[in-house]
Protein backbone atom coordinates (compact mmCIF):
# COMPACT_ATOMS: atom_id res chain seq x y z
CA UNK A 1 0.00 0.00 0.00
CA UNK A 2 1.57 3.65 -0.65
CA UNK A 3 -0.15 6.99 -0.19
CA UNK A 4 -0.36 9.46 -2.93
CA UNK A 5 -1.05 13.17 -2.45
CA UNK A 6 -2.68 15.25 -5.65
CA UNK A 7 -3.34 18.78 -6.30
CA UNK A 8 -5.90 20.81 -7.43
CA UNK A 9 -7.65 18.43 -10.15
CA UNK A 10 -10.41 21.12 -11.24
CA UNK A 11 -11.56 18.50 -13.76
CA UNK A 12 -8.46 17.47 -15.05
CA UNK A 13 -9.07 13.76 -15.38
CA UNK A 14 -6.96 12.90 -18.50
CA UNK A 15 -3.80 14.22 -16.38
CA UNK A 16 -4.89 12.41 -13.60
CA UNK A 17 -4.87 9.05 -15.27
CA UNK A 18 -2.04 9.79 -17.18
CA UNK A 19 -0.22 10.48 -13.85
CA UNK A 20 -2.02 7.18 -11.67
CA UNK A 21 -0.59 5.61 -14.75
CA UNK A 22 2.67 6.68 -14.34
CA UNK A 23 2.75 5.74 -10.56
CA UNK A 24 0.55 2.23 -11.00
CA UNK A 25 -1.01 3.37 -8.66
CA UNK A 26 -3.70 0.39 -7.56
CA UNK A 27 -7.25 1.49 -6.73
CA UNK A 28 -7.24 -1.54 -4.51
CA UNK A 29 -4.33 -1.63 -2.42
CA UNK A 30 -2.78 2.58 -2.42
CA UNK A 31 -4.80 5.33 -1.10
CA UNK A 32 -5.42 8.72 -2.74
CA UNK A 33 -5.48 11.95 -1.37
CA UNK A 34 -6.41 15.20 -3.42
CA UNK A 35 -6.20 19.03 -1.89
CA UNK A 36 -9.59 19.91 -2.94
CA UNK A 37 -11.14 21.56 -6.31
CA UNK A 38 -12.23 18.69 -7.77
CA UNK A 39 -14.04 20.54 -10.22
CA UNK A 40 -13.92 23.48 -12.19
CA UNK A 41 -12.31 24.71 -15.11
CA UNK A 42 -10.39 21.87 -16.23
CA UNK A 43 -12.05 19.58 -19.42
CA UNK A 44 -14.05 16.85 -17.12
CA UNK A 45 -15.11 17.67 -13.66
CA UNK A 46 -17.41 15.31 -13.88
CA UNK A 47 -14.94 11.67 -14.81
CA UNK A 48 -12.82 13.71 -12.00
CA UNK A 49 -15.85 13.74 -9.56
CA UNK A 50 -17.42 10.13 -10.34
CA UNK A 51 -13.62 8.71 -10.28
CA UNK A 52 -13.26 9.76 -6.91
CA UNK A 53 -16.29 8.37 -5.99
CA UNK A 54 -16.10 5.05 -7.27
CA UNK A 55 -12.60 4.60 -5.18
CA UNK A 56 -14.52 4.35 -2.11
CA UNK A 57 -12.12 4.09 1.10
CA UNK A 58 -8.92 4.44 -1.29
CA UNK A 59 -9.63 7.90 -2.34
CA UNK A 60 -9.18 11.17 -0.38
CA UNK A 61 -10.38 14.62 -0.61
CA UNK A 62 -11.08 17.48 0.96
CA UNK A 63 -13.42 20.66 0.04
CA UNK A 64 -11.99 23.32 -2.06
CA UNK A 65 -13.74 26.99 -2.67
CA UNK A 66 -14.82 25.29 -5.92
CA UNK A 67 -16.39 22.59 -5.04
CA UNK A 68 -18.59 24.58 -2.25
CA UNK A 69 -19.27 26.94 -5.33
CA UNK A 70 -20.80 23.71 -7.40
CA UNK A 71 -22.59 22.55 -4.18
CA UNK A 72 -24.82 26.26 -4.35
CA UNK A 73 -24.84 26.32 -7.93
CA UNK A 74 -26.49 23.21 -7.72
CA UNK A 75 -29.35 24.28 -5.81
CA UNK A 76 -29.62 27.49 -7.68
CA UNK A 77 -27.88 29.64 -4.97
CA UNK A 78 -25.29 30.82 -7.09
CA UNK A 79 -24.69 30.95 -10.59
CA UNK A 80 -21.86 29.49 -12.78
CA UNK A 81 -18.58 31.22 -13.69
CA UNK A 82 -18.08 32.13 -16.89
CA UNK A 83 -15.27 29.61 -17.02
CA UNK A 84 -16.22 26.65 -14.69
CA UNK A 85 -17.19 23.90 -17.00
CA UNK A 86 -19.57 22.10 -14.44
CA UNK A 87 -22.93 21.87 -16.94
CA UNK A 88 -22.06 17.77 -17.58
CA UNK A 89 -22.16 17.12 -13.59
CA UNK A 90 -25.65 19.09 -13.73
CA UNK A 91 -26.73 17.11 -16.29
CA UNK A 92 -25.78 13.88 -15.21
CA UNK A 93 -28.25 11.11 -14.14
CA UNK A 94 -26.27 10.64 -11.30
CA UNK A 95 -26.04 13.94 -10.17
CA UNK A 96 -27.48 13.92 -7.41
CA UNK A 97 -25.34 10.84 -5.41
CA UNK A 98 -22.31 12.47 -6.36
CA UNK A 99 -22.79 15.74 -4.93
CA UNK A 100 -24.45 14.26 -1.90
CA UNK A 101 -21.06 12.48 -2.11
CA UNK A 102 -19.60 15.98 -2.27
CA UNK A 103 -21.05 17.54 0.28
CA UNK A 104 -20.42 14.91 2.75
CA UNK A 105 -16.59 14.93 2.03
CA UNK A 106 -14.61 17.01 4.88
CA UNK A 107 -12.77 20.19 5.46
CA UNK A 108 -9.63 18.88 6.80
CA UNK A 109 -8.14 15.49 7.15
CA UNK A 110 -5.79 14.41 9.62
CA UNK A 111 -4.06 11.60 8.97
CA UNK A 112 -2.42 10.00 12.32
CA UNK A 113 -0.93 7.15 10.84
CA UNK A 114 2.94 7.00 11.94
CA UNK A 115 5.27 4.29 11.33
CA UNK A 116 9.15 3.77 9.69
CA UNK A 117 8.57 5.12 7.05
CA UNK A 118 6.19 8.02 6.77
CA UNK A 119 4.50 10.54 9.58
CA UNK A 120 1.20 11.37 9.80
CA UNK A 121 -0.44 14.85 7.59
CA UNK A 122 -3.13 17.16 7.89
CA UNK A 123 -4.65 18.16 4.81
CA UNK A 124 -6.51 21.07 3.84
CA UNK A 125 -7.37 23.03 0.56
CA UNK A 126 -5.71 26.56 1.54
CA UNK A 127 -4.26 25.51 4.55
CA UNK A 128 -4.70 26.89 8.24
CA UNK A 129 -4.31 30.07 9.93
CA UNK A 130 -1.42 30.23 11.89
CA UNK A 131 -3.28 31.04 15.32
CA UNK A 132 -4.93 27.10 14.88
CA UNK A 133 -3.73 24.21 16.50
CA UNK A 134 -4.14 20.93 14.61
CA UNK A 135 -6.79 19.94 17.48
CA UNK A 136 -8.21 23.45 17.06
CA UNK A 137 -8.86 23.71 13.34
CA UNK A 138 -9.93 20.13 13.32
CA UNK A 139 -13.28 21.03 16.03
CA UNK A 140 -13.25 23.93 13.38
CA UNK A 141 -13.71 21.50 10.33
CA UNK A 142 -15.92 19.43 12.29
CA UNK A 143 -18.23 22.07 13.26
CA UNK A 144 -18.76 23.45 9.19
CA UNK A 145 -18.82 19.73 8.52
CA UNK A 146 -21.84 18.65 10.87
CA UNK A 147 -23.39 21.84 9.03
CA UNK A 148 -23.14 20.44 5.87
CA UNK A 149 -24.13 17.26 6.62
CA UNK A 150 -27.56 18.31 8.34
CA UNK A 151 -30.86 19.98 6.91
CA UNK A 152 -29.36 23.20 7.59
CA UNK A 153 -26.77 23.09 4.81
CA UNK A 154 -28.75 25.27 2.56
CA UNK A 155 -28.45 27.73 4.85
CA UNK A 156 -24.98 27.23 4.96
CA UNK A 157 -24.09 27.61 1.52
CA UNK A 158 -26.55 30.79 0.78
CA UNK A 159 -25.03 32.31 3.56
CA UNK A 160 -20.73 31.69 3.14
CA UNK A 161 -20.33 34.43 0.30
CA UNK A 162 -18.55 37.41 2.30
CA UNK A 163 -15.01 37.75 3.19
CA UNK A 164 -16.18 38.96 6.72
CA UNK A 165 -15.26 38.36 9.86
CA UNK A 166 -11.46 38.43 7.92
CA UNK A 167 -9.96 38.14 11.77
CA UNK A 168 -10.32 34.68 14.07
CA UNK A 169 -11.98 35.58 17.48
CA UNK A 170 -13.09 33.04 19.80
CA UNK A 171 -16.17 34.55 20.54
CA UNK A 172 -17.38 34.22 16.53
CA UNK A 173 -20.42 32.27 16.64
CA UNK A 174 -23.25 30.91 13.85
CA UNK A 175 -22.79 32.10 10.51
CA UNK A 176 -19.87 34.27 11.53
CA UNK A 177 -17.75 31.63 12.82
CA UNK A 178 -18.78 29.20 9.84
CA UNK A 179 -17.76 32.05 6.99
CA UNK A 180 -14.52 32.38 8.77
CA UNK A 181 -13.90 28.66 9.17
CA UNK A 182 -14.99 28.07 5.38
CA UNK A 183 -12.49 30.87 4.37
CA UNK A 184 -9.70 30.29 6.39
CA UNK A 185 -9.86 27.05 4.69
CA UNK A 186 -10.50 27.45 1.55
CA UNK A 187 -9.42 30.56 0.68
CA UNK A 188 -6.78 31.88 2.48
CA UNK A 189 -3.32 32.61 0.82
CA UNK A 190 -2.01 36.10 2.28
CA UNK A 191 -2.64 37.65 5.55
CA UNK A 192 -2.13 41.29 6.96
CA UNK A 193 -0.18 41.80 9.58
CA UNK A 194 -2.55 42.02 12.20
CA UNK A 195 -3.90 38.62 10.75
CA UNK A 196 -6.91 39.26 9.04
CA UNK A 197 -7.32 37.11 5.98
CA UNK A 198 -6.59 39.09 2.56
CA UNK A 199 -8.88 37.39 0.37
CA UNK A 200 -7.75 40.19 -3.03
CA UNK A 201 -3.72 38.98 -3.92
CA UNK A 202 -2.95 35.98 -5.57
CA UNK A 203 0.16 36.79 -6.90
CA UNK A 204 3.42 34.80 -5.33
CA UNK A 205 4.87 36.03 -2.54
CA UNK A 206 8.08 37.19 -4.56
CA UNK A 207 6.04 38.68 -7.32
CA UNK A 208 3.89 40.66 -3.80
CA UNK A 209 5.35 44.47 -3.25
CA UNK A 210 2.59 45.36 -0.21
CA UNK A 211 4.85 44.73 2.93
CA UNK A 212 1.74 44.31 5.02
CA UNK A 213 0.87 41.07 3.46
CA UNK A 214 2.45 37.67 4.36
CA UNK A 215 1.65 34.29 2.92
CA UNK A 216 -0.25 32.25 6.05
CA UNK A 217 2.25 29.65 6.14
CA UNK A 218 4.99 32.50 6.05
CA UNK A 219 3.09 33.94 9.84
CA UNK A 220 4.92 34.69 13.04
CA UNK A 221 4.08 32.21 15.47
CA UNK A 222 2.40 29.20 13.57
CA UNK A 223 0.99 26.85 15.32
CA UNK A 224 1.04 24.34 13.46
CA UNK A 225 4.94 24.75 12.62
CA UNK A 226 6.11 20.88 13.65
CA UNK A 227 3.06 19.07 12.16
CA UNK A 228 3.53 18.19 8.45
CA UNK A 229 0.67 20.11 6.10
CA UNK A 230 -0.70 19.83 2.99
CA UNK A 231 -2.73 22.22 0.80
CA UNK A 232 -3.06 23.06 -2.47
CA UNK A 233 -5.75 26.79 -4.12
CA UNK A 234 -2.38 28.71 -4.87
CA UNK A 235 -1.24 27.92 -8.17
CA UNK A 236 0.71 31.59 -8.31
CA UNK A 237 3.26 29.47 -5.70
CA UNK A 238 4.31 26.91 -8.15
CA UNK A 239 4.28 23.91 -5.45
CA UNK A 240 6.57 23.92 -2.51
CA UNK A 241 8.32 20.50 -1.40
CA UNK A 242 9.71 20.50 1.83
CA UNK A 243 9.93 17.61 4.30
CA UNK A 244 6.81 18.66 6.26
CA UNK A 245 5.86 21.39 3.88
CA UNK A 246 3.60 20.27 0.85
CA UNK A 247 1.51 23.03 -1.41
CA UNK A 248 0.96 20.42 -4.58
CA UNK A 249 -1.42 22.78 -6.62
CA UNK A 250 1.31 23.87 -9.94
CA UNK A 251 -2.00 25.35 -11.88
CA UNK A 252 -3.10 22.37 -14.04
CA UNK A 253 -5.45 24.82 -15.59
CA UNK A 254 -3.34 27.72 -15.60
CA UNK A 255 -0.92 26.25 -18.07
CA UNK A 256 0.98 25.03 -15.37
CA UNK A 257 1.11 21.20 -14.38
CA UNK A 258 -0.50 18.61 -12.54
CA UNK A 259 1.57 17.18 -9.53
CA UNK A 260 1.28 14.08 -7.22
CA UNK A 261 3.97 13.18 -4.78
CA UNK A 262 4.05 9.67 -3.32
CA UNK A 263 4.26 10.03 0.68
CA UNK A 264 6.27 7.23 1.46
CA UNK A 265 9.16 7.79 -0.29
CA UNK A 266 8.55 11.57 -1.43
CA UNK A 267 8.90 10.68 -5.23
CA UNK A 268 7.26 13.41 -7.37
CA UNK A 269 4.99 12.93 -10.60
CA UNK A 270 4.30 15.89 -12.83
CA UNK A 271 2.34 16.22 -16.06
CA UNK A 272 2.15 19.61 -18.30
CA UNK A 273 -1.03 20.13 -18.73
CA UNK A 274 -2.57 21.21 -22.27
CA UNK A 275 -4.21 24.97 -21.69
MN1 LIG B 1 -9.12 26.78 -4.67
Amino acid sequence: MAIYLVGDIQGCYDSLCVLLDMAAFNPQHDHLYVTGDLVARGPDSLATLRFMQELGEHGHTVLGNHDLHLLAVAKGIMRPKARDKIRAILDAPDREKLLQWLRHQPLLIHNETKNETASGFVITHAGIPPHWTVREAKQSARDVEAILHSDRYLWLLQNMYSDEPSMWSSSLEGIEYYRYTINAFTRMRFLTMSGNLDMACKLSPDKMSDENLVPWFAAKRRETIKETIIFGHWAALGGIFQNNFLGLDTGCVWGGSLTMVRWEDGQKFNLSCPV
